[in-house]
């Protein structure tokens, strides 16, 4: 090319450039899209720090996987995606400033989150505003998409999903399994959170309704570290187990310390105690958890994710909720891919994606993926695990019966 030509050309390139960019639809440049592609973004808002990291990172890293293999398979063409991850440190104040930033950003049109449903209190509605579609993977507290009269299931906000099942069925699947084992007499304790709480209500509920007898029921403070008041009324009471409603950051403390106290019965918690962080933190061998759905890696529909998470060379492992997030993200992708056939920029696609999101479905890594009327999970899979010899191991797989 000639000078003068190689002058035209480079004009040329540089008034194409400003005219994609008075569109106000991001392209390549700079963005991480492919060439000549729109940009639409997912994010992510889950604890990336503190306590719960261990969780909220398989989160982040498990939708990252999903949106990789998106653009490498050209998934949704003429579109590339984009991770947009938040750190809401499991503080409800801090996600919801996590949503209004995202919300805020006009390529975002869905997002993976919360681990926490004192979180997701906060979030939901400011995602609602926005007509931003919501997946979570994790939160299992039953009001989120129900409302708070059980009599009366009305769903509080259109946007919001999961792909976990809830605490309706995992209190009493624990209920289950404790009167299944022949302990009859538990004490209850929680953290005063949404999730320990109703936990530990629907947990009540079933064991009185099958015979057993709740011997206590006490509150701890979710930043407690000494729980040697609360032991030793519980101890008073003589109970053949505790369950906890809450987290492994306390749930862990509280099983060494009532060992130490001489309270020497097994706790049980729920999801939010299942992590190998509980047992580092204290948790005992005879110790008991629920988590959603089979365990991943026995999962035929799982072998797929588990590799090419193996392989993606992440630093953290996928924990608890990686598989989940992973359907959560394929999720809105599966809905991005109506909504954004024919839409000219991702911020006009918003409502269309909450919209296709009900009409889902597809086999995902934990099995089938799809939503009922309340945007509930139509999957109520849940696990026991038993911690032996050092290590959660698998007790029972099962629906609720
Ligand atoms: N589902 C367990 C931990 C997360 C929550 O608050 O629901």
């Amino acid at each position: 090319m000639n000078k003068p030509a190689f002058k035209l050309a480079g004009v040329m390139l540089a008034v194409a450039s400003l005219a994609f960019a008075g569109c106000g639809t991001r392209t390549d440049a700079g963005a991480g899209g492919g060439s000549g592609t729109k940009v639409a973004t997912i994010g992510v808002i889950a604890p990336l720090s503190g306590d719960l990291s261990a969780l909220g990172l398989g989160i982040r890293n498990s939708v990252d996987l999903a949106i990789q293999q998106a653009n490498k398979n050209g998934t949704i063409p003429g579109w590339t995606l984009k991770l947009d991850a938040q750190d809401d440190q499991a503080t409800p104040d801090v996600g919801k400033n996590a949503a209004t930033k995202l919300a805020s950003e006009d390529t975002v049109v869905g997002v993976v989150g919360t681990l926490n449903s004192s979180v997701a209190q906060s979030v939901i509605p400011v995602l609602n505003a926005a007509n931003i579609v919501q997946v979570s993977p994790a939160n299992t507290n039953p009001t989120l998409t129900q409302g708070t009269d059980p009599a009366n299931p009305t769903r509080p906000y259109p946007n919001y999903f999961r792909t976990c099942t809830t605490d309706s069925v995992q209190g009493p699947f624990a209920a289950q399994y404790l009167l299944g084992a022949g302990i009859k007499k538990v004490a209850t304790i929680h953290d005063k959170k949404a999730y320990g709480q109703g936990l530990v209500e629907a947990f009540t509920k079933a064991f009185k309704d099958g015979g057993g007898t709740i011997t206590d029921a006490e509150t701890i403070n979710p930043d407690d570290k000494d729980f040697s008041a609360v032991i030793t009324k519980v101890k008073a009471t003589s109970p053949d187990a505790v369950y906890y409603g809450g987290e492994y950051p306390q749930a862990g403390p509280l099983s060494k310390q009532a060992a130490a106290a001489g309270l020497n019965v097994p706790v049980m918690g729920g999801d939010g105690i299942y992590d190998p962080k509980f047992i580092e933190l204290g948790g005992r061998d005879g110790d008991l958890a629920t988590s959603v759905g089979a365990p991943v890696d026995t999962l035929e529909s799982a072998k797929a994710f588990v590799e090419a998470y193996k392989a993606a060379g992440f630093s953290e492992p996928y924990a608890a909720y990686g598989a989940y997030s992973y359907d959560a993200a394929n999720a809105i992708i599966n809905a991005l891919k109506v909504s954004l056939a024919s839409a000219s920029d991702a911020k006009s696609a918003r409502q269309a994606t909450i919209t296709a999101m009900a009409d889902v479905s597809f086999d995902g890594a934990t099995g089938k993926v799809a939503f009922d009327k309340f945007g509930d999970s139509v999957s109520r899979v849940l696990t026991v695990y038993k911690v032996d010899g050092g290590a959660w191991k698998a007790e029972k797989t099962g629906e609720l019966k």
